[in-house]
């Protein structure tokens, strides 16, 4: 399975979040979440107003190093049309950087109360799309035996959260210390999406990826958690039903038949992925096993139920957990191969939408946790285009993600953060 090196290097890599709102397509009216169930008629501005840019022309990409964290750096990401920069420090601290330039005082700090190192710690964020009204945001950590979704407040300062206002909206039973997921994003439909992991060990033990009801007899094991293994589809500003959260109507599951929060079947550690803010396709690194590394890409209006196939299938190679049937599953859009490759834990990252780089609009940036590259994807007409850009870049990244306006972030598992940047 992975070296020690990849374990080390990422909690990231075999482990396994999401921001909320700044994910949501562009045009919404967040940032990022566009409309949905949450955002009621938020019209208090942002607390610092988005920096302005020069638009710069040509595609000569750059990795600009803007600051250094604590420990890993597991993801970069803003509240909706928000000019500051949040990061996620894996120890469990969010740190502020306002204008590229870190703020002295964490804005949230839970290092006390979370398992941290390996591939555990604090893992994901995302913003409420009213967060600008309500002040709502929404980490994922680990303890030592649960995945967790909690959901703070911020304090009268904006530079600094409420560490007494949490309120646990999901604790799922954790069977091992990796593949815990972390991703957080909210959709332009103003749901939240979490990603987790099947759990961990190796080869998904348990058959989690493609366990959907807790009730069946193929989960009657006391470590089949069917909450595990998947993306899942929460809306956190209508609870219902005695859980802190409603379920979309239309979740594959919201009227029987599996459990009401699963969104998407299959993943094996959905580490980073995210919503194009201006198609609303959903691009997803779905770390892989022992042979491939894969990259799906869920355009929008095709997501609700789709089953990537994990364990069943590893990439497109049968993994033999089950008789394969590939009825019903979505294949990856690009592998990336352990051995001819040199990828080992896949880094999603996002569609640029950002308007300081006008030509680098709608070009996928992502990465390999090994590999360290920077490589490039567009999508067309179910098609995945890929290169990997020349040249030497950040090692052990972490993450690749959008600030409020689109722009994005690099974050690696030493603490660095480096502005994704184009020239001449
Ligand atoms: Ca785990
Ligand atoms: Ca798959």
């Amino acid at each position: 399975m992975r070296t020690l090196a990849l374990l080390l290097a990422l909690a990231a890599a075999c482990g396994g979040g999401h921001k909320a709102k700044d994910d949501a397509p562009i045009g919404g009216g967040h940032d990022g979440s566009g409309g949905g169930s949450g955002s009621g008629g938020c019209t208090t501005p942002p607390a610092v107003p988005v920096a302005a840019c020069t638009p710069v022309s040509g595609t000569t990409v750059a990795a600009n190093k803007i600051g250094q964290v604590s420990g890993g750096a597991m993801l970069a990401t803003s509240p909706p049309n928000d000019g500051r920069l949040f990061v996620v420090e894996q120890g469990g601290r969010i740190r502020i950087f306002q204008n590229e330039q870190i703020v002295a005082t964490p804005f949230l700090d839970i290092s006390g109360d979370i398992v941290a190192g390996g591939e555990q710690g604090l893992l994901g964020l995302a913003f409420d799309p009213d967060y600008a009204c309500n002040g709502y945001f929404y980490v994922w950590y680990t303890l030592s035996n649960a995945d967790v979704l909690a959901r703070f407040t911020v304090s009268s300062d904006p530079n600094k959260a409420d560490a007494a206002s949490k309120q646990v909206l999901l604790s799922i039973p954790d069977f091992a210390t990796n593949h815990n997921g972390g991703m957080l994003e909210f959709g332009a439909d103003g749901f939240l999406y979490i990603g987790t992991g099947d759990g961990g060990g190796g080869g998904d033990p348990h058959r989690n990826g493609q366990a959907i009801d807790r009730t069946a007899a193929s989960c009657t094991s006391t470590q089949c958690e069917p909450l595990l293994g998947k993306i899942l589809r929460i809306d956190p500003a209508h609870p219902a039903n005695g859980k802190p959260y409603g379920i979309p109507a239309d979740n594959p599951f919201a009227n029987g038949g599996g459990e009401p929060e699963i969104f998407i079947i299959g993943t094996r550690n959905p580490w980073r992925w995210s919503f194009d803010r201006q198609t609303g396709d959903l691009w997803i690194g779905d770390v892989g096993q022992d042979v491939d590394e894969e990259l799906d890409v869920l355009p929008a209006g095709q997501q609700v139920g789709k089953n990537l196939g994990w364990s069943m299938y590893e990439a497109n190679r049968n993994y033999g957990n089950y008789t394969p049937d590939p009825n019903g599953k979505t294949f990856p859009q690009l592998v990336k191969n352990h051995t001819a490759d040199g990828w080992h834990a896949i880094i999603g990252g996002q569609v640029y939408r950002g308007p300081c780089y006008p030509d680098l609009a709608g070009k996928y940036f992502f990465t390999d946790n090994t590999a360290s590259t920077m490589s490039v994807a567009t999508y067309s007409a179910g098609t995945v285009t890929s290169t990997d850009l020349a040249g030497t870049w950040p090692s052990s990244p972490a993450s690749i993600h959008a600030d409020a306006r689109g722009e994005l972030y690099e974050t690696t598992t030493n603490g660095s953060v480096y502005h994704i940047t184009a020239g001449p």
